[in-house]
This record gives structure tokens, sequence and C-alpha cells, in this order.
């Protein structure tokens, strides 16, 4: 692991971290879509009427550190994006999200794309 913004962080050790133990059914998870290499799952605190979180099975803390490491990978967290939101009926569209270090709120550092819709989404709401 690199460290990304903030370092570690006190709420997920420096080897696993909560989505890890979801991947690896450890612990529930509503799934929605699953890949080899990715995985699909709501949220449990929704923030819009469809709120899926999509991480690669591969641990990396940011989105950068994927871009940077994988980026066939960070396109396939993309495409597992788009499939969830054809799925989940997205058709007027929807918005993905990568919280990246503290300042935005990035809580777990397995990255993790947030795809939001289902309703008309307010511009850059804090
Ligand atoms: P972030 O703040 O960007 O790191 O997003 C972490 C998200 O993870 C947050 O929206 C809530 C969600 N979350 C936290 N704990 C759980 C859990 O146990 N299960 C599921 N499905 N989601 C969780």
């Amino acid at each position: 692991d690199t460290e990304g913004p903030g370092g570690t962080n006190g709420t997920e050790s420096a080897s696993e971290t909560l989505f890890e133990r979801i991947i690896a059914r450890e612990i529930p998870a509503d799934i929605v879509y699953e890949t080899d290499t990715t995985l699909a799952f709501r949220d449990i605190s929704p923030q819009a009427s469809t709120h899926v979180l999509v991480v690669p099975k591969a641990r990396h803390r940011t989105v950068a550190d994927l871009a940077a490491a994988d980026p066939g990978l960070l396109a396939e967290v993309v495409a597992t994006a788009a499939k969830v939101a054809e799925l989940e009926g997205l058709h007027d569209g929807y918005r993905i999200v990568f919280n990246t270090g503290p300042d935005a709120g990035q809580t777990v550092f397995h990255v993790h794309a947030h795809v939001l819709g289902g309703e008309q989404l307010g511009h850059f709401g804090r």
C-alpha cells in the first residue's frame, strides 16, 4: 500500500478495510452486479434514490493510486458503474463520484465509485 492523502485513517487498518470484508463475503451487502475484477453493492446510507458503490476487488487506496497503478482496472470500475446505471434504469443520467482524501469525506481507503441517480441531482452539493 502507498499512503494516500491524509495517511492512515483511525477507523481502517493499513492492511484491511471494510470493503475487503464485503468482497470476501465476511460482511453482508446488497450486491447488484459483479465481474471478475469488480463488485457493486448498495450504499448503506443512500444519498440518492439509487446509490451504489463500485469497487475493484484489488485494493488501491484512492482513485489516483488506482489510475497510476492499473488504469485498465479503473476503466473496468467505470464500465461496471455504467452497467449498474443501466440495470438500475438510470436512463436520464447519473453521477460517478470518487471521494479522495479526508477533506472530500473519504472514510474507507479502498477506492470506490459512488454511482448516484434516479432523481435530479443538485450541482456539486455538499
Ligand atoms: P466515502 O465517504 O466516500 O469513503 O464512502 C464510504 C461509503 O461507504 C459511505 O457512503 C457509506 C458506505 N458504507 C459504510 N459502511 C458500509 C457498510 O457496512 N455497508 C455498505 N454497503 N456501505 C457502507
